[in-house]
């Protein structure tokens, strides 16, 4: 990766780097994502693969998100390990890599929905904030579907509150409660086979898709080997699984800001259920 898009993510958070994946990837996975839609239809509400928004129906399916999709087709573990993806995210994290999710987030036309402002960082704290996630666009992202939107240097503010009124976790920032200026987002836009970058402390949401062109991300969070998370993990065998590459680390501890996600949203689900109750909406 070019110095300047390594000092670009450093000094504001976020970057994108266009033409990271092949067609034949991009291309593969489409047609995987295509099927996975069209088998939806089946499906009468969310399980391990699919989160279902609340009209998805067999006439008109209305797909959200799928799962941990690694696991549900080869080409997105591909992605995830391809050299493309694995040499940005080495340049700004080092050699030791874990992955700690991945989703594929579809916000599909016609209404796909917003996702309310937030910071991963708020819902896995960890021992040091060497962590980013990646979005591989499997579609052109524009102005008009849905791009991802970055509060630019909030990767060094403060961690917001993400928490409803009546005290449990909700994932969303009330922006009357807010200490960044939500006119300053900068929307992420790019061809497909470019991914975004974005630092695990950035302040960022988007739109919901009013347009008639879908707009799939595959979205995959690396961590520095060394960061442990502060939830906790559920076995040894399954965290040090998810080595991606280099070597597994002891925790390395900094001085980073937390605040823990606790308690639970009363249905903890996914981000768009959790986002539900929250208070102040702010894309409407
Ligand atoms: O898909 C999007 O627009 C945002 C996704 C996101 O930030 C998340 O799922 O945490």
């Amino acid at each position: 990766m070019k110095k300047h898009l390594i000092d670009q993510f450093w000094n504001e958070g976020f970057v994108v780097v266009g033409s990271v994946v092949s067609k034949e990837y991009i291309d593969e996975a489409n047609r995987v994502l295509g099927g996975l839609i069209e088998a939806s239809r089946k499906v009468k509400s969310s399980d391990t693969i699919y989160d279902l928004s609340d009209h998805h129906n067999e006439q008109i399916p209305s797909v959200r998100r799928i799962k941990a999709p690694h696991l549900v087709d080869p080409i997105f573990d591909q992605i995830m390990r391809s050299d493309g993806v694995l040499n940005c995210v080495r340049a700004l994290l080092g050699p030791n890599l874990r992955m700690e999710h991945s989703k594929l987030n579809i916000k599909q036309a016609n209404g796909g929905e917003a996702v309310e402002w937030h910071q991963d960082w708020a819902f896995y704290p960890h021992s040091n904030d060497d962590i980013l996630e990646v979005g591989v666009l499997l579609e052109e992202c524009n102005e008009e579907n849905g791009p991802l939107l970055m509060i630019p240097e909030s990767h060094r503010g403060p961690i917001e509150n993400h928490h409803h009124p009546d005290g449990f976790f909700c994932g969303a920032i009330d922006l009357d409660q807010a200490t960044f200026d939500a006119e300053k987002a900068v929307p992420l836009t790019a061809k497909a086979g470019a991914i975004t970058m974005h630092h695990v402390r950035m302040v960022h949401g988007s739109r919901s898709n009013q347009s008639e062109q879908n707009r799939p991300i595959l979205l995959i969070g690396y961590c520095a080997a060394d960061a442990w998370p502060l939830r906790g993990i559920s076995t040894i065998e399954e965290f040090e699984g998810r080595m991606i590459c280099g070597e597994t680390q002891l925790p390395r501890l900094d001085k980073v800001p937390v605040r823990m996600p606790y308690p639970p949203a009363p249905d903890e689900g996914s981000i768009f259920e959790n986002q539900r109750l929250v208070a102040g909406k702010s894309f409407q």
